[in-house]
């Protein structure tokens, strides 16, 4: 065996949403070794990387990608072909040089990332080892799952502004527990939303969550509050759970005025701050993700110092790109990134990524896009990075449980050095 790829191929799928996306093959010793799914998000970043669609309206109203299908079987595919299947930096770096944009335009990072996952995955099958301990030998941490039960913003058609509301089970003994934890806390909350709402606001948002009717801030908090303690856990800071948003605000957020609108109030940066301060006095606010604007890395200085107790997450604000991460290391904002592998669009940029958040202190929370196929690609990479957080979904839909199905795989597999991250979610490692 050569251990050298002789070929590529890839094709159009569809997400979750029934969107086109690219799944691209590797051939190792012409054998297929490596097959990977690129995600894709609704709710995205501005400086993310560029989806090359096709925007063709007679096909999938222009969303077809057909053209970063050719891509890979052409441009991509000559310049891989021949080259040992585990240089996995070189060949990332290869392609950044043939596309030759700083944002991945010309061959599309929905192109690149899918031949740069695929190659992960025919490394490691020609390692024969599972991706994660191919990609770090001493992987050995699951990660607390921040389980969004309530669902908003533009993943839903609810009036909710904030995204996701979110349970931690960090008091979880492993990750199994920590899902048997989740559904037992969503039975009671379905039971709680139907009452209050009907059996319609059980209808689910992209991510899994309940896509109910509650408006603003306090209500969906004392739904969450309820279904705790209903299934008999604890909410606090050394206690069974702590609670989590994402605020994706940047879509709530008026650029012209830059005032937020939540729940028909409109707040200046500072009110919103003391609001989300008034929240982490009643309930305890383990992680927040993009609670300000994404160009606002003063606020986000401001609301970290704010917040003492509370991880702050850049999504949007960082898109797992070092540069902007620089940035906000340099000023103080936020203490973590999300770490989404499709808005840098290649494996070793978003590695890069997370080296140096982990270099300066940010923990690295590890997340899902909207727009999933059943891959379920991030699990290996959360325990790779000993990340200690992930952002995946609820446990229903295929998508979804892929996962978290794979979490509990990995968590057999690595069998007695297998460590929960729990209460120390933030800085496992
Ligand atoms: C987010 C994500 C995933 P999208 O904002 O964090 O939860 O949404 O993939 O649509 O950007
Ligand atoms: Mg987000």
């Amino acid at each position: 065996m050569s251990g050298k790829i002789t070929d590529l191929k890839a094709r159009e799928i569809l997400d979750c949403r029934g969107w086109p996306t690219v799944q691209a093959d590797v051939y190792v010793d012409n054998q297929l070794l490596g097959r990977a799914d690129v995600p894709q998000g609704r709710s995205t970043g501005t400086h993310e990387a560029y989806v090359l669609t096709d925007g063709d309206p007679n096909r999938y109203r222009g969303l077809g990608v057909r053209k970063a299908v050719q891509n890979i079987e052409g441009p991509i595919r000559d310049v891989l072909v021949g080259r040992d299947v585990t240089e996995q930096r070189a060949i990332d770096f290869a392609l950044i040089d043939l596309d030759g944009t700083p944002n991945k335009r010309n061959l599309g990072a929905n192109a690149i990332l899918g031949a740069s996952l695929a190659v992960a995955r025919a490394g490691a099958a020609s390692a024969g080892v599972p991706l994660y301990r191919y990609l770090n030998p001493f992987a050995h941490v699951l990660p607390v799952p921040l389980m969004n039960f309530l669902n908003g913003g533009k993943l839903t058609a609810n009036e909710l502004e904030i995204q996701e509301f979110i349970i931690m089970p960090v008091g979880a003994e492993n990750y199994d527990h920590a899902m048997q934890m989740t559904t037992e806390i969503n039975e009671h909350l379905r039971e709680l939303v139907i009452a209050r709402y009907g059996i319609l606001a059980t209808n689910t948002g992209d991510e899994g969550g309940f896509a109910t009717p509650m408006k603003g801030i306090w209500e969906p908090f004392e739904f969450l509050q309820k279904a705790v303690e209903k299934a008999g856990y604890k909410a606090g800071f050394g206690e069974d759970v702590v609670y989590g948003l994402d605020c994706a605000s940047s879509h709530w957020h008026d650029k012209a005025t830059g005032l937020y609108m939540l729940d028909g109030v409109s707040y200046e940066r500072d009110a919103l701050i003391e609001l989300y301060k008034e929240v982490a006095s009643k309930y305890p606010l383990g992680s927040v993700e993009d609670p300000l604007d994404e160009e606002d890395f003063d606020g986000f200085v401001a609301v970290t110092k704010a917040l003492p107790q509370t991880q702050i997450v850049g999504d949007d604000l960082f898109v797992t790109n070092v540069e902007r991460l620089r940035v906000g290391v340099a000023r103080g904002a936020a203490n973590a990134m999300l770490f989404k592998v499709n808005q840098i669009g290649s494996l070793s940029q978003a590695f890069d990524s997370a080296e140096y958040a982990y270099r300066h202190g940010y923990g690295v929370q590890v997340s899902e896009r909207s727009g999933e196929t059943e891959d379920p690609l991030i699990s290996d990479l959360v325990v790779a990075l000993n990340g200690g957080q992930i952002k995946t979904g609820m446990p229903i839909r295929s998508e979804r449980t892929s996962k978290h199905n794979r979490l509990l795989q990995i968590e057999g597999e690595l069998g007695s050095v297998a460590t929960y991250a729990g209460h120390h979610f933030r800085r496992p490692r």
